[in-house]
């Protein structure tokens, strides 16, 4: 079949919307309609060339909500109509790390998908003739997306698509490194850095949490009224403290550092930053940012010594298929915000659009409607 898509020919170079050609599902696979998709910093990551992983051409996005079209032999868990969110982290329920129980981190189609095919080692998409690459297992930016079963959270129908695909990732992400990554406890103190849709949605967890202090960081100063509005109790521009380390000012201003911390952004400078204002002893620091090829972290081992902890989170340590549909109804329920996330809704014509507001500091989501 043919699908509006926004395909990435090369790095550094704007989206160009195409009609490509969608293979159906295969045996284990599902064609989904994706009716919404988010734009997230780690499409731009990849789209400019810094994801070592990045392989061209390829279909972008891993934000989405959609309904399923078709499934293929064997499908058992999904049908058509079904709504579904797309999961970048799949859950197959039996491969070692599945069976853990200690991590979301799913290895069942791990390779195939970081190599952009499917299971099978193929493409489902391709233009005049020429195969086009899958990104992260979902490329939702397309209408029409082939995926794995074990890459499909089945949600509650009467939620609205074109928020909730925004649980595909970041609010997911931020939410769960707090809950399910850092178990924050009630009254603990934490500083947040980076105030983009991942580390928004870490103050909205903070809070879920009790957290007593939410100290945020950003330099664009635009971004703290949102913060604020969600539950930041203080927000700091390391711009105004020329000359003082940002760990340090956030260390005085908490008594000695924070219980937890979380980077935000993908900047290995500020990793550091976010390990360092950790209090002596037990603070932990958790990154979510994703960092550029080659970009490596660095601190003194006395800050390990000493008792702090280094920890990494991706897509929150959320199992999506068991527990995203949770995350589904929480927002049903009033539980988790999303709808002050969603700065501009457009068409998939004006996706080039996105990218520009997000560089620019002036979108903290942008939401595709097909
Ligand atoms: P975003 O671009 O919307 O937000 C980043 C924010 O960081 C912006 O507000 C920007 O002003 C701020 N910032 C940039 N440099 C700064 C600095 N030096 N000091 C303080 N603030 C600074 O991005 P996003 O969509 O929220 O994503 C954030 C990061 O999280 C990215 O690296 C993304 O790839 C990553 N990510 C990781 C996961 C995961 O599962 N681990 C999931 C989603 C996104
Ligand atoms: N491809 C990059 C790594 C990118 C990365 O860390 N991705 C996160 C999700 S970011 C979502 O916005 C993730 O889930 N990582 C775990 C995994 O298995 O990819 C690289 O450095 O190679
Ligand atoms: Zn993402
Ligand atoms: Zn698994």
């Amino acid at each position: 079949m043919k699908s509006r898509a926004a395909v990435a020919w090369e790095a550094g170079k704007p989206l160009s919307i195409e009609e490509v050609d969608v293979q159906g599902p295969k045996a284990g696979e599902v064609l989904v309609r994706i009716v919404a998709t988010g734009v997230c910093h780690t499409d731009a990551y990849t789209l400019s060339g810094d994801d070592p992983e990045g392989a061209f051409p390829v279909i972008l996005g891993h934000e989405g909500g959609g309904i399923v079209e078709e499934v293929g032999e064997g499908v058992t868990s999904l049908k058509p109509g079904d709504h579904v969110i797309p999961l970048y982290t799949p859950e197959c329920g039996e491969c070692k790390f599945c069976r853990s129980g200690k991590t979301n981190l799913c290895q069942k189609i791990r390779v195939t998908q970081g190599k952009g095919v499917m299971p099978d080692g193929t493409s489902r998409f391709s233009l005049g003739g020429k195969p086009l690459l899958h990104y992260m297992g979902t490329s939702t930016f397309s209408e029409y997306t082939v995926l794995p079963e074990i890459s499909l959270a089945k949600i509650n129908k009467d939620a609205p698509l074109e928020k909730v695909c925004l649980l595909g990732c970041g609010i997911t992400t931020g939410i769960g490194a707090v809950l399910n990554t850092a178990k924050v406890e009630p009254g603990s103190t934490v500083a947040v850095f980076g105030m983009g849709g991942i580390g928004l949605s870490v103050v909205q967890g903070a809070v879920m949490a009790k957290a007593s202090r939410i100290v945020v960081v950003d330099t664009n100063p635009s971004k703290f009224e949102m913060a604020k509005m969600l539950g930041a109790t203080d927000c700091i521009n390391p711009r105004d403290y020329p000359g003082t380390p940002i760990q340090q000012v956030i260390v005085d201003l908490t008594d000695g550092g924070v219980d937890y911390s979380f980077e935000c952004i993908g900047n290995v400078d500020v990793m550091r930053a976010a390990l360092e204002c950790c209090h002596k002893g037990w603070g932990e620091s958790i990154i979510i940012g994703v960092a550029g090829a080659g970009q490596e972290i660095r601190t003194r081992p006395f800050q390990l010594v000493t008792g702090r902890v280094w920890r990494g989170s991706a897509f929150g340590g959320v199992k999506g298929r068991s527990q995203l549909p949770g995350y589904v109804d929480r927002y049903m329920g009033g539980e988790i915000k999303i709808d002050p996330m969603i700065t501009y809704t457009m068409g998939l014509e004006d996706i080039n659009r996105a990218f520009d507001l997000m560089h620019e500091g002036k979108a903290i989501r942008s939401v595709i409607l097909y």
